[in-house]
């Protein structure tokens, strides 16, 4: 009897799969968005079409303002690229970049060798992306955009890969989870940090549709983080589950939570990039 009984709970409450620190949501907003701070911090936000990158950074910048935020436009009937190159967003000290970057198939979003260079820091602004040259195969055109020596504030210093939850067990494309691949790689090389944020996890279950609490006790996003984890190769606690602030109306704690959680990890290791490379160019 109490053997069922207990089943039954542990069914209709089950244990989290991962353990927040805190659902405070002061300490979390002040450990992430301390007003003082001055170390400008660059964000590379990689994804394709559709993914909820442009979500994502309204849904930052809302928190910080404690209102509903809309620039970076969600087009959600735009099926080709709307982020065409490069969008900048500010938020205090950080630096959101809106970048397609990685798309579904192989003929959209940038070259490898592109993005590479973007996120070293290479690429000047302005420079307008070509799909099948690489800035070093485009002539004087790419000379002139093409920066030698970047300084510490033109480097990404994290990146953040942002695909839809859904996708992960259907449409998501070999191309895409390739393009991934061949970039984390890179970034391994360069020590350049990289997270991987699923959105839409209100789409995955009734339980987090409900109540976004409940991100962390549902079943289905912890095995939707573990086939992700397992596609990407990357380690779960690098990965995200999120819901973006799409149709709703006021600013909430509990909305508010797994977003931060993943800026702060986003942050955490932008700024090890950071003094990662001051130890490294002093050392030369
Ligand atoms: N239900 C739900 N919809 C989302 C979420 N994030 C984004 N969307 C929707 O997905 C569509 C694409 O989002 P968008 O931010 O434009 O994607 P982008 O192309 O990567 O910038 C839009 O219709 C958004 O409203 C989410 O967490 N939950
Ligand atoms: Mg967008």
């Amino acid at each position: 009897m109490f053997r069922i009984f207990g089943y039954l709970w542990r069914w209709a409450f089950p244990q989290p799969w991962r353990q927040s620190s805190t659902w405070d949501i002061e300490t979390m907003k002040k450990e992430v968005m301390k007003e003082e701070e001055e170390k400008q911090i660059n964000v590379l936000i990689l994804g394709p079409v559709g993914a909820g990158k442009s979500s994502f950074i309204n849904s930052i910048i809302s928190i910080v303002k404690n209102r509903q935020y809309g620039m970076a436009a969600a087009h959600g009937k735009f099926t080709k690229s709307w982020t065409k190159t490069l969008d900048e967003y500010r938020c205090r000290n950080l630096r959101l970049f809106d970048c397609v970057g990685v798309a579904q198939t192989e003929e959209e979003g940038f070259l490898i060798d592109d993005l590479l260079f973007l996120i070293k820091g290479n690429i000047m602004e302005g420079y307008v992306f070509d799909p099948v040259k690489s800035i070093k195969q485009n002539g004087e055109e790419g000379k002139r955009f093409f920066k030698d020596e970047p300084g510490l504030n033109d480097q990404m210093h994290c990146v953040i890969f942002i695909v839809d939850s859904t996708s992960i067990n259907s449409t998501i494309s070999d191309e895409l989870v390739e393009k991934i691949d061949n970039l984390q790689v890179k970034l391994c090389d360069e020590h350049i940090p990289r997270i991987l944020i699923l959105t839409k996890v209100d789409k995955l279950c009734d339980m987090v549709a409900n109540n976004i609490k409940n991100v962390f006790r549902s079943r289905a996003v912890q095995q939707i983080v573990k086939t992700a984890s397992e596609k990407f190769g990357i380690e779960e606690a690098s990965i995200h589950p999120v819901k973006n602030y799409v149709d709703d109306f006021d600013i909430l704690n509990e909305m508010n939570i797994p977003l931060l959680i993943a800026l702060r990890q986003a942050k955490n290791y932008a700024e090890d990039r950071i003094e990662y490379f001051l130890q490294h160019k002093e050392g030369q």
